[in-house]
Order: C-alpha cells, then sequence, then structure tokens
C-alpha cells in the first residue's frame, strides 16, 4: 500500500520546489464513469476532447461556477494542465516527484498520457517519483481524474455526515526534485526530563545499496546551535530547553526547533538536506487528567471545518491566518480537525503559534463494518499519522466521529480495537480518542480520552435549556464511572441567525445560543472541581455548509462565528470565559 508524501515540500540546498497551482482545464465527464478513458481524454489536452472551463487549483470545484449540475455533481471530472521541468534538473541527475496536497476522493493520475498513480481517501497527501515520464525539451501534459462517489466502502461513508461533499483537487499540487540518495522519512519524539528535552529520531533514505550516514543538527530559534549527533537513529540531548506550550499557558508558546538533517557519502560530500520544525514536549494522561510537559491540561477549542465561500474545502492561506488571527482572539487552545485531517500547513501555524490539535482521521459516522472497510480506515491512520507525527501541536489522535450501531454490535467493537492497535502500533506518545455519540457505546474501552458529542437543548429539549447543566453533568460523570478516564465534551451547541435577536430567548437567535452555552458551562465548572474534565469543544467555530435539506438553512449555522468569520454574540461569550479560564490555568 501506497504511503509516501510525508515529508512537506521544500526547497532546499540539495531540492528544489515548482508550484503548479492556478487555472486549470476541466470538463465534467458523462454519467459513464468510464467515458472519458474510452474516448481517450488522458491521451491529448483536454480542450481537444471538448468545451473546458477554468478551474483554480487548489478549491473545491463545486461552488465557483453557476451551473447547479456542477455544484451538485457525483461522479467524475477531468483536470489538466502542461507544465515544464527545469533542465537543470536533468543535467544535475535530479529525480523528479509529483506531489498532491490532497484530492477528493478517488484520483488517477497521468503524465504524458501514462498513468504515475492512483489515490483513494481525501484529506491526505500523496506523491510519485516521475523522472521517467516527463520529457526536459518541450512542456508536460499532467491530466487528473477525480471521482468523488462515496459508497458504503469508502472513508467516509456515503450519506452518513452533515457537511457538504466538496471535492476536486483541494490542496497544493508540487513537482519538486530530489538527488538520487534521498532522504525518505524523519520520524521524531520528543520528551522532557528534568530541565533537558530529549529529542529521539529516525531517518530513512533511499536509492542507494550502500551506507550512506546521517548528520542531524538542531538548532534554536536564534539559530544557535543546541545539538548534533552523526547517526540515522539516536538521541539528543538539549539542556536547558526551551518546552512547547499552549498559547497563553506561557510568555513565549509554540517554541520551535529546527531539526537539520543531512546524509553524507563515503568521501564527506553533501547529497541531500531537509529541515524540520519540531517542539519539545511530552503528553501523558492518567485516569482523570491529560497533561503536557507535567502540567495539566484544560482545553478550550471548537470543532472546525476547512470551508468557506467560494473556494469550499480549498487551501486558503488568507482564510486560515484569519482563522488563527480569531481563535487567538477568542482565547482557545485548541481544536478538533472535524471531521478529517486538514491541510498540513495549518498544522504548521499550530505549531508556531501554540494551538493544540486533537487529529481526526476522515471516518465520520460509519454504519456497517466491513474488511475492506477496516483496511481504508487503517490507511488513512497510516497516512495521517505519516504526516502529522512530527508536529508539537498534536496531541491526540482522534480514530473516529459517532461511530453508529457499537452499542451492541460485536463486529464493531472488534473493528474498533483493531483500529486503536494499529494507532498505537505507530505511535504510543499520545493519546487516542472517539467523538462518542451513542452512551451505549462499549468501545470506550479502547480509548484513553472519551470525547463524546451532544445537543441538550437542540436535537434534545429543543426550545429549553434548564435541564442542560444537569444532563450535561450526569452525561459527563456517567461516561467517566463507565470507563475510569479523563472525559471531554468533543460538540455540543446551536444554529443561530446572526443578526436574529429574541427576548426571551428562542431557538435561532443570537440570544438562544448565548443561554444554552451558558448553561453547558455551568456543568463545565462542575465537572472540573470534580475533576476528571479535561475540555470543552464548542460546535463550530464559523458557520459551514451542508448538503441541502429541510434542517438546513443555508448550511449549518452553529458557528460562533459567521461564514465569513465575524462573531456572534456567543463568540463574546466563549471569549469572557475562555480568557477567564486561560488567566486562571
Ligand atoms: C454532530 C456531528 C457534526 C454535525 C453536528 C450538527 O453530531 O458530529 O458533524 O455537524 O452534529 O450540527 O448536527
Amino acid at each position: 500500500r501506497y504511503t509516501g508524501g510525508s515529508l512537506y515540500p521544500r526547497t532546499t540546498l540539495t531540492r528544489d520546489l515548482r508550484t503548479l497551482n492556478g487555472i486549470w482545464n476541466f470538463r465534467k465527464s458523462p454519467p459513464n464513469p468510464l467515458y472519458g478513458y474510452l474516448n481517450g481524454w488522458q491521451e491529448q489536452d483536454l480542450s481537444r476532447t471538448g468545451t473546458v472551463i477554468p478551474m483554480p487549483v487548489p478549491s473545491s470545484y463545486n461552488d465557483v461556477g453557476t451551473d447547479v449540475a456542477l455544484r451538485d455533481h457525483l461522479g467524475v471530472v477531468w483536470y489538466d494542465r502542461r507544465f515544464y521541468v527545469p533542465r537543470w534538473w536533468a543535467e544535475s541527475k535530479q529525480r523528479v516527484w509529483l506531489r498532491f496536497g490532497s484530492v477528493q476522493y478517488n484520483t488517477k493520475v497521468f503524465v504524458n498520457s501514462k498513468e504515475v498513480i492512483s489515490h483513494e481517501i481525501g484529506h491526505l497527501p500523496f506523491e510519485v517519483e516521475i523522472t521517467d515520464y516527463v520529457s526536459y525539451n518541450c512542456s508536460n501534459l499532467l491530466t487528473v481524474v477525480v471521482d468523488n462517489t462515496l459508497t458504503r466502502n469508502t472513508i467516509p461513508q456515503e450519506n452518513g455526515y452533515d457537511f457538504f461533499n466538496y471535492a476536486g483537487i483541494h490542496r497544493p499540487v508540487y513537482i519538486y526534485s530530489t538527488p538520487q540518495v534521498y532522504i525518505e522519512d524523519i520520524i521524531t519524539q520528543t520528551d522532557v526530563q528534568g530541565y533537558t528535552g530529549l529529542v529521539t529520531y529516525n531517518i530513512t533514505y533511499k536509492g542507494t545499496t550502500e551506507d550512506v550516514g546521517c548528520l542531524v543538527e538542531i538548532f534554536d530559534m536564534n539559530d544557535t546551535k543546541v545539538g548534533a549527533l552523526q547517526a540515522c537513529t539516536g538521541l539528543i540531548d538539549i539542556a536547558n530547553a526551551n518546552l512547547w506550550w499552549p498559547y497563553l499557558m506561557h510568555t513565549n508558546p509554540g517554541y520551535l526547533y529546527t531539526l537539520k538533517v543531512t546524509l553524507i557519502g563515503s568521501d564527506g560530500e553533501l547529497i541531500d538536506t531537509y529541515s524540520e520544525k519540531i517542539g519539545i514536549r511530552v503528553i501523558n494522561w492518567t485516569k482523570t487528567a491529560l497533561y503536557m510537559n507535567n502540567q495539566p491540561l484544560y482545553l478550550r477549542g471548537f470543532g472546525m471545518h476547512e470551508d468557506s465561500d467560494f473556494r469550499g474545502k480549498g487551501w486558503d492561506p488568507v482564510l486560515w491566518v484569519r482563522n488563527f488571527n480569531l481563535i487567538k482572539w477568542v482565547g482557545a487552545n485548541a481544536f478538533r480537525t472535524s471531521h478529517y485531517p486538514y491541510a498540513e500547513e495549518i498544522y504548521q501555524l499550530a505549531d508556531e503559534q501554540g494551538i493544540m490539535i486533537i487529529d481526526e482521521c476522515p471516518s465520520v459516522n460509519a454504519n456497517f463494518y466491513t474488511e475492506e472497510l477496516l483496511a481504508k480506515h487503517k490507511q488513512s491512520l497510516t497516512e495521517m499519522i505519516r504526516r502529522d507525527r512530527n508536529h508539537p501541536s498534536v496531541i491526540m489522535w482522534s480514530v473516529a466521529n459517532e461511530p453508529q450501531a457499537c452499542g451492541t454490535d460485536k463486529m464493531c467493537h472488534i473493528y474498533y480495537s483493531k483500529i486503536v492497535k494499529h494507532v498505537k502500533d505507530m505511535d504510543l506518545s499520545r493519546a487516542v480518542t472517539f467523538a462518542l455519540s451513542d452512551p451505549k457505546d462499549v468501545i470506550g474501552e479502547h480509548m484513553d480520552i472519551i470525547s463524546f458529542n451532544r445537543y441538550n437543548g437542540w436535537y434534545a429539549d429543543v426550545g429549553s435549556i434548564s435541564q442542560i447543566a444537569s444532563k450535561v453533568y450526569n452525561e459527563s460523570f456517567n461516561w467517566h464511572h463507565k470507563y475510569n478516564k479523563p472525559v471531554l465534551m468533543s460538540e455540543y451547541g446551536a444554529d443561530t441567525i446572526p443578526g436574529m435577536h429574541t427576548l426571551p430567548e428562542y431557538v435561532f437567535s443570537e440570544e438562544y445560543q448565548v443561554a444554552l452555552i451558558s448553561e453547558h458551562f455551568k456543568a463545565f465548572d462542575k465537572m472540573r472541581q470534580a475533576g476528571f474534565f479535561i475540555g470543552e469543544f464548542i460546535w463550530n467555530f464559523a458557520d459551514f455548509a451542508t448538503k441541502q435539506g429541510i434542517y438546513r438553512v443555508g448550511g449549518n449555522k452553529k458557528g460562533i462565528f459567521t461564514r465569513s468569520r465575524q462573531p456572534k454574540a456567543s463568540a463574546h461569550h466563549i471569549r469572557a470565559r475562555y480568557l477567564s479560564l486561560a488567566a486562571a490555568d
């Protein structure tokens, strides 16, 4: 199975990088998914096969046009563009790689009419070496076929979830070069002992059967070298280390070191080099608490979505710098990447700003368990963990949102025990959680932290807030009691139309959202005192698009910010609480 693409593409002394982002040609396939192939669309410029339309990359294709058939399209679409490979890459015998940050959902890629890679599952990167497929004397044709059809054996399964099935080339596309012998992966893990930071690492390289040396150096934020070792696997101690701390928990949150890896040949020559930012911190947990660097953590955050006007789920640096500014303004210190891994650049921003992440794989509301689904679910976790394991911001893996039919179904129980084992085989340094919704669930047994989603005052007892505090308290207590593990509330909230005001509060008004949230705060405070409750995540950070239906007026409106990222009354209310919690921490 394919697992490449874990190193973020970067230019270094030995590597070059060209973006292929921009406006590509695009054509929707007729309903027969094979139509394009049967008519040789992969063998020529798409514009020769019929009418093409311009399509921005990265972006979802759904909302840039005016055609309802394209917005709601379920099936195959085709993209293409031409690109050049710099001739000096060939002259210096560089390998050429093609890398996609993510494509939703199933992708087949052709270079100069030859299939070079296919990839299933959105929200995760994939790459392939294309050295033998490109020409240096003329332009090269890149064709990408995307199918967003979901079934009961895809991750996520079809129809089971509450966000729009945005599709297309969602994240940046690059070609980059490496030397013949190249660094393939870097795995780091950190620990703290007294004032000393410990960095354990493992470097893998490819492209030779001979032994190659590794030099690993660590630099602080002033570019002063604070540690080094000549070995491909090892442990470096950093005396008086500056630890990575969350936002508002320390005067200098998000402290990052640079880990520089150099491959050295037998004559001492430089072969390849690549640098990655790391943060030194350690996560631990007990039956009642979660710790970072031996300090108890209380998580103040949200569930989010990658979602905005026009772009859908397309990576957008403007949107995400704004999002991070709002996260900090509101005094949050964490978010959950509900319900799929987000763009890599988002984790880099979180590392730098000290925002903690519960990293969720794309399994949402699964309700039918097969061996095929299990294999894909594991694959999504493999790719996510390989991609994200070096980020200090990632403190927990969330392996599923609201798994269904787990109360009674034995298959489901076995299924999730295998899922968690798979995660633990890859990484023991972070806690594992699921966002549960069924109080009868038995799979909490496999989790380190119990997360639960509950909509008191909304899907239950709509319009009535008086029972919320006691219900939330009782449910949290029951989860804790059932499993003897720390508990966090991973979703609660109410749809709210910005600008709608009613006194006394009435559903959909800003007042109702504020009142509902306030009742939750009462329960959270009581649970904090009881000593097993470790975090509150309101649903949602911002309003987002859903499929059409009578339950959603212009999408899901449970955001504390609007879709254009302006505050509702609830954002001010959450802010007052989060800032005072931070001050008390
Ligand atoms: C949930 C889901 C989330 C939905 C939310 C809602 O339980 O986890 O994806 O958007 O409820 O608003 O219905």
